[in-house]
């Protein structure tokens, strides 16, 4: 099905893949010509592996029936020829679902068995562990068979009222949310814990990843959903009924899970073809949907311009039926162009952004090192330009100078030697504060703290503590860091005045980024411990859970900002490797230079020749560099904002392999 949804992300990874495509070339510009450090190349990396499998995850979220799948299936699935994700009356869908695609996978489900719950691992764990899964093979060009494939997310168990507590479906605490009990006295519980759907559907192909969760006010709801899927996604749909509107449960659900950052929500009021009402005129239903988009909007607390009133069951029937007029009565291609429109120039201006940082920096450092090497040939030849008619003792005198400057000049090495030392220590002693270690000492202190309150009140607490020792230890660390950068901008200009280096500094690493993580991460979990689910954080196995979901979170910031730093000051030390090598060199080029101008007169004008060619060489490389980082930044800044629209307004089809044409042509 081909719509502005589609379009857009397809101009989106084509813009993408244009980026890739210059980022290579002025990577292998910078390779060729030894114009590069490890702090260039690793950022050069990063680069190109975010461009290259950037995901933009879009998670479904509403109470149980609201129709979430059917949405899903309207908008992704409709090519089918029928409803693929199951969508029936009552709950449907009991765990939560990824649909993404992975080309190194077969076409597939994973299933992740609920008992996995029990040994406290937490997802992120386990999606690394293939074996925890059950896979199976999905058939994707037999659409009955993928269907029926698909009805294992509706899979449930019968187990004891026991085995329920232990999984963390029936809590004691709240009776009045616990499921019903059949005549045996067992509780019915999801089969799975998780599924992931790898299928090759274009958009999935694109980078584009789908969430449809299990209503989420239900006791049981996998933590992990709350914790990192739901607040990791770029965007967010959240479902009502149109015949409902906006219920006590719709709300929690709101509140709990999706008030926070409004330009990414979506509110859909689904099923407005429940409110076709025969002895109304088309008119009166008309004024009826419109408020209540209004009453919603002010329910939720959203402009009324963010609700999208559709019917997912009448699009999903108007798409497979090539019903135009059905399609446009549905409202759908509305939320779509929304999803479209808004979505991806957010995604591309938050890229556009770290292209353009990193294009600068490339510039700058390559600007540099290359005025450097141009300023010892311009010394060399105004001494060989010296030379012309001066005598053999002249020349003699001149290398005794020479090796005069070159004892003077080694005398820096001591002071070298004396000042990496240093800032190896300072080093070392910065990183402590953010090791592994630490980190799981002070979450450590937090379980212990926990576990000695049972209440909530406490549990939160102790997080809050946490948390507040951590920004501690990002803020020590980023002071370490300002006073290595300090210590070494001191010795720099004195290496630079006494040793006619040309150290300079690059800015310092940007540790508040890592703050900010930090918050974000503190924000979701209070959340989460200020729901009734957070109970269960007295049983051992969700404690445990909990605290390896935590501990993974914070591992990831931790480590970057600790990679951050550590690469931060291996290209400092870097540079004066580099310049030191250049220098020497340098010393045993006016060498060679004098002694071949001592042995035959003719060579002086010879090597002058050679290192104009050579300087005239460095001055292609700058106009190169310019070249190659204006072509990307090019790109970065326009490559799509036209074209982008232009596909939108064309509707283009999405294209599978290569860039789309438009963009194949600015990339060529
Ligand atoms: N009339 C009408 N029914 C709809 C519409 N969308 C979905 N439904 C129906 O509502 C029921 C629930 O839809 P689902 O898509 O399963 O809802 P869900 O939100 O995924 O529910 P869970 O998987 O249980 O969380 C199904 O019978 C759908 O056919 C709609 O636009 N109009
Ligand atoms: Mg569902």
């Amino acid at each position: 099905m081909i719509h502005t949804f589609a379009s857009s992300l397809d101009a989106l990874s084509g813009w993408r893949r244009a980026l890739v495509g210059r980022l290579e070339e002025v990577a292998r510009f910078l390779a060729d010509h030894d114009l590069t450090d490890a702090q260039i190349a690793a950022s050069l990396d990063g680069l190109r592996e975010r461009l290259g499998q950037e995901k933009l995850v879009v998670a479904f979220v509403a109470e149980f029936s609201r129709g979430k799948s059917e949405l899903i299936n309207a908008i992704f699935f409709a090519d089918a020829g029928r409803r693929v994700l199951p969508a029936t009356p009552g709950r449907t869908t009991m765990c939560p679902v990824e649909l993404a695609w992975d080309a190194d996978e077969p076409p597939s489900l994973a299933l992740l068995p609920i008992e996995t719950r029990l040994n406290g691992q937490s997802l992120g764990e386990l999606r690394t562990q293939p074996k925890a899964w059950k896979r199976i093979e999905l058939e994707v060009g037999d659409p009955e068979h993928l269907a029926d494939s698909l009805r294992e997310v509706m899979r449930t168990a019968w187990v004891s009222k026991e085995q329920a507590r232990a999984l963390g479906f029936w809590d004691d605490e709240q009776p009045e949310d616990n499921p019903p009990l059949d005549e045996l006295g067992r509780v019915e519980v999801p089969a799975w814990r998780h599924a992931l759907i790898n299928h090759p559907h274009p958009l999935l192909k694109q980078g584009l990843v789908v969430l449809d969760t299990p209503g989420l006010n239900a006791i049981g709801a996998e933590p992990e959903l709350t914790l990192g899927l739901l607040p990791s996604a770029h965007a967010t749909v959240f479902i009502l009924g149109a015949d409902t509107g906006v219920t006590k449960s719709d709300l929690a659900i709101w509140r709990d899970h999706l008030s926070g950052d409004a330009l990414s929500r979506f509110v859909v009021l689904n099923k407005i073809d429940a409110l076709i009402d025969p002895l109304a005129t088309p008119q009166q239903v008309r004024d009826q949907i419109a408020a209540q988009v209004t009453e919603t909007a002010r329910t939720l607390g959203v402009p009324a311009d963010r609700v999208y009133p559709l019917s997912a069951r009448q699009a999903l029937a108007a798409r497979v039926n090539h019903d135009d007029p059905g399609l446009v009565e549905s409202r759908l291609p509305a939320l779509e162009s929304a999803l479209g429109e808004q979505l991806m120039p957010q995604r591309r201006a938050l890229l556009e952004r770290v292209v353009l940082d990193a294009s600068s920096q490339i510039e700058h450092f390559v600007a540099r090192r290359l005025a450097d090497s141009r300023r010892h040939l311009a010394e060399q030849t105004l001494e060989l330009r010296g030379l012309r008619g001066k005598s053999g003792a002249k020349l003699q005198l001149m290398l005794q100078r020479v090796d005069a400057e070159t004892a003077e000049f080694e005398a820096c090495t001591t002071r070298l030697q004396a000042m990496r030392a240093v800032h190896s220590r300072m080093l070392k002693d910065t990183l402590v504060g953010l090791s592994s270690d630490r980190l799981r000492e002070e979450v450590g202190q937090m379980q212990a703290a926990m576990s000695a309150s049972l209440l909530n009140l406490g549990a939160k607490k102790a997080f809050l503590a946490l948390c507040q020792r951590l920004h501690g230890l990002l803020g020590a660390a980023h002071k370490g860091g300002r006073e290595i950068r300090d210590m070494l901008g001191a010795s720099f200009a004195k290496l630079n005045a006494e040793f006619g280096f040309s150290l300079a500094l690059n800015p310092g690493p940007d540790m508040e980024r890592f703050g900010a993580e930090l918050t974000l991460i503190e924000k979701s979990y209070v959340q989460y411990l200020g729901l009734s689910q957070a109970l269960r954080l007295s049983q051992p196995k969700f404690m445990e859970q909990f605290r390896r979901m935590l501990m993974s979170k914070l591992r990831v910031v931790f480590e970057n900002a600790s990679a951050e730093l550590e690469l931060w000051n291996k290209s400092a030390s870097a540079q004066v490797d580099a310049q030191l090598r250049e220098r020497r060199r340098s010393f045993r080029r006016r060498r060679d230079a004098l002694e071949r101008v001592q042995a035959a007169a003719s060579e002086l004008e010879t090597r002058l020749a050679e290192i104009d060619a050579q300087d005239q060489r460095l001055q292609g490389f700058v106009a190169r560099c310019a070249e190659l980082t204006d072509a990307l930044r090019q790109q970065a800044r326009t490559g799509t904002r036209g074209e982008m629209a232009t596909m939108i307004a064309l509707d283009l089809p999405p294209s599978d392999e290569p860039a789309p044409p438009l963009l194949r042509r600015a990339h060529a």
